[in-house]
């Protein structure tokens, strides 16, 4: 008997933890290439309505390069795989989303909460589902002043033990780069600048950090994740792909905002989890919207080349 997808699938598709879209249960039975999407960066990292545009458009983005979207949060005790256009804005709007990491995880669905989901727990989502492409905006990282807070996102972690491709604009310079760059070397994640040989720093294209990988083509990223698979190595690939010059935000001009911004996180005494959230929202305003506008850029930029690695990783597997 033929049976239109593997055993694999099929245990993806019924895990009891699982509620999957039709949209993305489609895609899983045709074996379309998936793009998985976060959503904390809808309810903690833009304002609405902001927020609730920008997350279709990127969905829309991502079908119009020949991949499916699938947004991920969770909801009603489970992880949902593929929003509708209501939870979108139920997520963008109600004041009790929970910003859920790997340590809120298993909390947030027993106790049935309404959860956005944080780079780690996306991936995590998107792994349980067998999707593995990834697209978001920037990744968390070791914090500056980390000798005297030792605040290192969790993401971090996750990326060295979950085999998701991650596409990011590269980490904002509210995080201190170096050392992001050397705890993903020690946990062996590869960090890959898409056409660049230096880390790009989110509202920058460019920082003064080289990376020792770099990579021109969407296939050649997808070929690199096929002998990941083969070998078995289980954790992320880092793909870090430059915001377009004409929506940069030069590092010289927002260097001077981050410090202000780090100095009134400082005095407001804000630490932990409501860290990232308060600091891009200062950013916001202290540029009067601009960084916002950088900040949807380059997750459209984003979006087309996860499509890209996505259908590319699909037509050779
Ligand atoms: N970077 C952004 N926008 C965001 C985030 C990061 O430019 O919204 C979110 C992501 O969901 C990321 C999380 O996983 O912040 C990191 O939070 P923390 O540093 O608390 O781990
Ligand atoms: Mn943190």
């Amino acid at each position: 008997m033929n049976h239109p997808y593997s055993k694999e699938t099929s245990n993806h598709m019924n895990h009891p933890l699982l509620s999957i879209s039709k949209e993305v249960q489609a895609a899983i039975i045709q074996q379309k290439p998936i793009v998985a999407l976060e959503s904390t960066i809808i309810s903690h990292g833009m304002p609405y309505p902001q927020n609730v545009e920008m997350a279709q458009a990127t969905e829309q983005i991502i079908r119009d390069h020949g991949a499916v979207p699938a947004t991920i949060a969770i909801m009603n005790g489970q992880f949902k795989i593929g929003l509708e256009e209501e939870d979108l804005e139920i997520l963008a709007t109600a004041k009790n989303v929970v910003k859920v990491s790997r340590r809120d995880l298993a909390e947030v669905i027993a106790n049935k909460k309404l959860g956005a989901t944080t780079v780690a727990t996306t991936m995590i989502g998107a792994h349980l589902a067998g999707i593995k492409v990834f697209v978001t905006g920037g990744i968390g990282g070791v914090h500056r002043g980390y000798n005297d807070h030792l605040d290192v996102s969790a993401d971090l972690e996750e990326l060295a033990q979950t085999p998701v491709t991650v596409v990011c604009a590269g980490a904002k310079a509210i995080l201190d780069l170096p050392r992001t760059l050397e705890y993903l070397e020690t946990k062996g994640v590869p960090v890959t600048g898409y056409q660049t040989d230096f880390l790009p720093a989110f509202y920058s294209s460019t920082s003064p950090y080289r990376l020792t990988s770099r990579a021109d083509s969407a296939e050649e990223i997808a070929q690199r994740m096929i002998a990941a698979d083969q070998l078995d190595l289980q954790g992320g690939l880092l793909v870090a792909n430059p915001i377009p010059k004409e929506y940069e935000i030069p590092n010289e001009e927002i260097n001077a905002i981050i410090d202000q911004a780090l100095a009134e996180e400082k005095k407001a005494g804000v630490h932990g989890k409501e860290s990232t959230p308060f600091l891009l929202a200062k950013i916001v305003e202290l540029t009067q919207g601009r960084s916002l506008e950088t900040n949807i850029q380059l997750v459209y930029n984003n979006a087309k080349l996860g499509a890209e690695i996505a259908v590319h990783y699909q037509a050779n597997n």
